[in-house]
C-alpha cells in the first residue's frame, strides 16, 4: 500500500513547477492522469532534446509513474472530457499562465460546481499584486523572489542559482498543500483552492535573508565577508559562500584545484570543535590565544583564519579531508560533482538515483523520491508516452461506451493515441 492510494489527480500541469509537484504525489501513489495537447504535449517533450524524436530528460524526470491523456479542452467535446475527470478525480493541478484555465471554462466558481469535494491547486508567479499577470520562469522567480540579489559576490553581479528553488521549490509547496487540503476534506467533505506563487515560495526558502534585512537595521552582519573592512548599504548584500546560519563557513581549495574545477570542500569553523579544527590544521596556539579562542574575537578575523584552514586543505583531497574532519566532528562537505553523484553507489542504494528504461529512449538516470516513508515505498516507473493512457482512461476510469469514444475521437479533441513501441 502506497500513502495516496486511492487519491486521483487531474494534471494539467507543464514545464517544471507543477509536474515536480505531481510527479511527487504520484510517488506516494496517487493515479495522476497528465492532461496534454493533442499531437504537442508538455513543450518539455521537445526541449533540450539528447536524442531526436524522443521525449527529453527534462520531461521523462519531471513526469514518472504518470499516465498521459490527450485532449484538446478547448473543443466542446474535449471539454466534456475533461468535466468528467473533474467528477472523477480528487485534485485538480495546474500551473497555466494567469487566467488560461478560466478562459478554458474551468474557473474555481465551475469546478467546484461540479464536484464540491475537489482541491484546485494552482501555480503561478505572482499572488495578487503589481505582477499577478505576468509568466514567470525559474529564473525569474528567484529574482523575485530575494534569491539572486543575495547570492553571488559581493563585487559581482546577482546571481541565480542552479538548484531551481522557482519551479521545484514551489511544487514542492503546492504538494504539501494539496495533502493538507485533502487532509481537511477528510472532516469537512469539501474541497477547497491551494495556490502558491513562486515569488513567495522562494522567499519561503529565502527568510534567512529577510531574517539579516532586519539584523541590518543594529549593525554590521559580523558573519558576511564584508565584514570589518567592507561597507553595508540599506539591503542585505551578496555573502559569497559565507554560511547563512551562526557557524561560520566557507569554500576552500583541495588538493588538484589548479585542474578540476570541484577540487573544493565546504569547512565550518563551528564553535564547539574550535580546538579539534585548530590540532588538525597545526594551529594549537590558537586554542589559547585570546584572538583567536572565542568566536566574536574570530569573526573579524575569518579571512584570514580561512585562509590559514585552506593551506591545510589544499594537501588533501577533498574526500580525505572529509575523512580526517569527520573522525572530530567538524562539519564540512566536499563540493561533489554532478558527474560524481551519478557515480556515487550510496544513492543507488537509497533509490535517490534510479536508473529507469524508456520504450524509446533506453535506460537513462533520475533523482528517484528523496522523501523515504517505511510504509509507503517509492518505485520510479517511467514517464508516459503523449497520449499512452488515452484510451484506457476513457474507458476504465470515465467508462465511456465505445459509441462515445467513437464519437470523441471523430470530433479531434483527443488526437491520434500513441502507443509505447515496446509494450
Ligand atoms: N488543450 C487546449 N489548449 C491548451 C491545453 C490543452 N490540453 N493545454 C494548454 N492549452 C492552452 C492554454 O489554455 C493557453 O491558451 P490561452 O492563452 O489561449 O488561454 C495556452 O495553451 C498556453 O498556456 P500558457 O500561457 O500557460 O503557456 P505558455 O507556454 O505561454 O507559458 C508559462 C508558460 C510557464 C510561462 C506559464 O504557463 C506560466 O506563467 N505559468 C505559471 C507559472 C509557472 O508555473 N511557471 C513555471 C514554469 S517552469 O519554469
Amino acid at each position: 500500500m502506497k500513502a495516496l492510494d486511492g487519491v486521483r489527480i487531474l494534471d494539467f500541469t507543464h514545464v517544471q513547477s507543477g509536474p515536480t509537484c505531481t510527479q511527487l504525489l504520484a510517488w506516494f501513489g496517487a493515479d495522476v492522469i497528465k492532461v496534454e495537447r493533442p499531437g504537442v504535449g508538455d513543450i518539455t517533450r521537445g526541449q533540450l532534446q539528447d536524442i531526436p524524436k524522443v521525449d527529453s530528460l527534462y520531461f521523462t524526470m519531471l513526469n514518472h509513474n504518470k499516465r498521459s491523456i490527450t485532449v484538446d479542452s478547448k473543443n466542446p467535446k474535449g471539454k466534456e472530457v475533461i468535466e468528467a475527470l473533474i467528477q472523477t478525480c480528487d485534485v485538480l493541478v495546474e500551473n497555466f499562465a494567469p487566467g488560461a484555465l478560466d478562459r478554458m471554462g474551468f474557473t474555481w466558481e465551475r469546478v467546484h460546481a461540479l464536484n464540491p469535494r475537489m482541491v484546485l491547486a494552482s501555480i503561478k508567479g505572482f499572488g495578487p499584486g503589481p505582477y499577478e499577470d505576468c509568466k514567470v520562469y525559474e529564473n525569474v522567480a528567484q529574482c523575485a523572489g530575494g534569491s539572486a540579489s543575495t547570492t553571488g559576490f559581493d563585487d559581482g553581479p546577482p546571481l541565480v542559482t542552479g538548484a531551481q528553488i522557482g519551479d521545484s521549490g514551489t511544487g514542492l509547496h503546492l504538494a504539501l498543500g494539496i495533502v493538507c487540503a485533502l487532509f481537511q476534506r477528510n472532516a469537512t467533505g469539501v474541497g477547497q483552492k491551494v495556490s502558491v506563487a513562486m515569488q513567495d515560495g522562494v522567499l519561503n526558502l529565502c527568510r534567512v535573508k529577510l531574517r539579516d534585512q532586519q539584523r541590518l537595521a543594529h549593525g554590521p552582519l559580523t558573519e558576511f565577508p564584508q565584514y570589518p573592512n567592507g561597507k553595508f548599504g540599506d539591503a542585505v548584500p551578496r555573502a559569497g559562500n559565507a554560511s547563512g546560519g551562526g557557524q561560520p563557513g566557507w569554500i576552500l581549495k583541495c588538493k588538484g584545484w589548479e585542474i578540476d574545477p570541484n577540487a573544493y570542500i565546504y569547512f565550518i569553523c563551528q564553535a564547539p570543535v574550535w580546538e579539534k579544527i585548530c590540532d588538525v590544521i597545526g594551529k594549537p596556539e590558537w586554542k589559547t590565544d585570546s584572538d583567536y579562542a572565542k568566536p566574536p574575537a574570530r569573526l573579524p578575523k575569518l579571512k584570514q583564519i580561512f585562509d590559514t584552514i585552506e593551506q591545510w586543505t589544499m594537501t588533501k583531497t577533498k574526500f580525505d579531508a572529509m575523512d580526517i574532519l569527520n573522525k572530530y566532528d567538524i562539519p564540512c562537505g566536499p563540493i561533489l560533482s554532478m558527474k560524481e553523484i551519478a557515480e556515487e553507489q550510496s544513492l543507488r542504494d537509497t533509490g535517490t538515483v534510479v536508473e529507469v528504461d524508456h520504450p524509446t529512449r533506453g535506460t537513462y538516470l533520475s533523482v528517484g523520491n528523496p522523501i523515504k516513508m517505511s510504509a509507503s515505498a517509492s518505485e520510479v516507473k517511467r514517464s508516459p508516452l503523449l497520449g499512452e493512457h488515452t484510451a484506457e482512461i476513457l474507458r476504465d476510469v470515465l467508462r465511456f461506451d465505445p459509441a462515445r469514444i467513437a464519437e470523441i475521437e471523430a470530433s479531434g479533441a483527443i488526437g491520434a493515441p500513441v502507443r509505447a513501441a515496446a509494450e
